[in-house]
């Protein structure tokens, strides 16, 4: 059996922003752009969300309902800098650790079960160190699964500490609503309450071909997740060294066009997985196969690191024209970045474009 915890701050930028600055503290805090700037609610301190004010809200909604709320932009750089901080807090625990955003994340610590510890009394110690060192509330969900785990988390919040025991699964699911559950969107939460199903109880007891039938796959996913059954696995990413992408030709090429537009492709895939990983990187590095299989890379480093498919593609175009001499031709041709620096863009940001429309 596994043991698995979802931990998650509570009103994560609005407290770091009180835990910055004491004079905030105990008050309505609201962290997102400006009501001129069209800007919407990121974080609502609890003391704000008393008064109603959500996250996604426009900010002047949150200003109408509660005009005493204090604003402060958000500085994304320090909420990073926090979690990190938590994120090594959780790895002291166990190395497997999923972290979903910066607020958040799954840890498995099954071993430390087996070890004989009791799950209630590990997220409980989790809680102390991270209020101790960090001086932030987590709320934490334990459970056997982690959609159970992430649905508990939310539960008692905030500084919440949700325990659902082994065999409980199915009974603490049950009268939730159809929204709680992982994967069911407003337009398939719409669906099944016009089949008259509301709450998680109710997609337990479907019959699993009549679920099929009118969800397919999702539908009997949906099922088993009601009835607690999930195994999905505490997912522990790598740190990315590189990001690359190469081909081979169906018959080899000397032609200099020809190879330009080979790697201009590959950059914007190359970039389009550096945008995903929010990754630029300063080396740029060209990989090459000459028809009698020889294989070589050549690379540069850059003194700005690049991202964007177009600053690729040029640099490692000039890697490709110092190659481009006598009869050589080519078999493969690949493009890579690596010399990591984190990226300007915010992973938050682009739920905030979302909402503020011009920002
Ligand atoms: N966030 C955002 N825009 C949103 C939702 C969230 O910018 N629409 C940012 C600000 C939040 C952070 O992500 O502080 C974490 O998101 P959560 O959903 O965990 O929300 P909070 O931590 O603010 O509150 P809660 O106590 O409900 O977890
Ligand atoms: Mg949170
Ligand atoms: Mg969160």
């Amino acid at each position: 059996m596994r043991h698995i915890l979802h931990a998650d701050f509570d009103a994560f930028y609005a407290s770091v922003e009180q835990l910055d600055n004491p004079r905030l503290r105990g008050k309505p805090v609201v962290v997102g752009g400006s009501a001129e700037g069209r800007g919407v609610v990121a974080s609502a301190s609890y003391e704000a969300r008393e008064h109603g004010v959500r996250s996604a809200m426009p900010m002047r909604t949150a200003q109408r309902l509660c005009p005493q709320a204090i604003r402060v932009g958000a500085r994304f750089d320090r909420y990073r800098e926090i979690s990190q901080r938590v994120m090594s807090i959780f790895r002291d625990l166990t190395p497997l650790v999923e972290p979903l955003s910066l607020d958040e994340a799954y840890l498995d610590v099954s071993a430390v079960v087996d070890e004989g510890g009791k799950p209630a009394e590990i997220a409980a110690g989790l809680k102390r160190r991270v209020r101790e060192e960090l001086g932030l509330v987590v709320s934490i969900g334990v459970a056997t699964s982690k959609s159970i785990a992430k649905i508990a988390s939310d539960m008692d919040k905030p500084d919440g500490l949700t325990v659902v025991s082994p065999g409980s699964e199915r009974s603490f699911l049950e009268p939730l609503p159809i929204r709680d559950l992982w994967g069911v969107g407003p337009r398939t939460a719409e669906r099944l309450v016009a089949e008259g199903i509301e709450k998680i109880g109710d997609i337990a007891r479907q019959d699993e071909e009549w679920l099929r039938e009118r969800f397919g796959r999702q539908g009997v996913q949906m099922r088993r997740l009601a009835l607690g059954e999930d195994d999905s696995p505490v997912v522990v990413l790598r740190e990315t060294k590189s990001v690359s992408a190469e081909t081979t030709f169906a018959s080899d090429t000397g032609d200099p066009e020809a190879l330009q537009e080979v790697v201009s492709r590959l950059s914007q895939r190359v970039a389009q997985q550096l945008r995903r990983k929010q990754l630029q990187g300063r080396t740029v590095k060209l990989k090459l196969r000459l028809s009698d299989f020889t294989t070589f890379t050549r690379q540069r480093t850059l003194p700005i690191a690049v991202q964007s498919a177009d600053e690729l593609s040029r640099s490692a175009g000039e890697l490709l024209r110092a190659e481009l001499y006598g009869r050589r031709r080519f078999r493969l041709v690949g493009v890579g970045v690596s010399g990591f620096e984190q990226s300007n863009e915010d992973p938050e940001e682009p739920r905030q474009l979302r909402f503020s429309g011009f920002g």
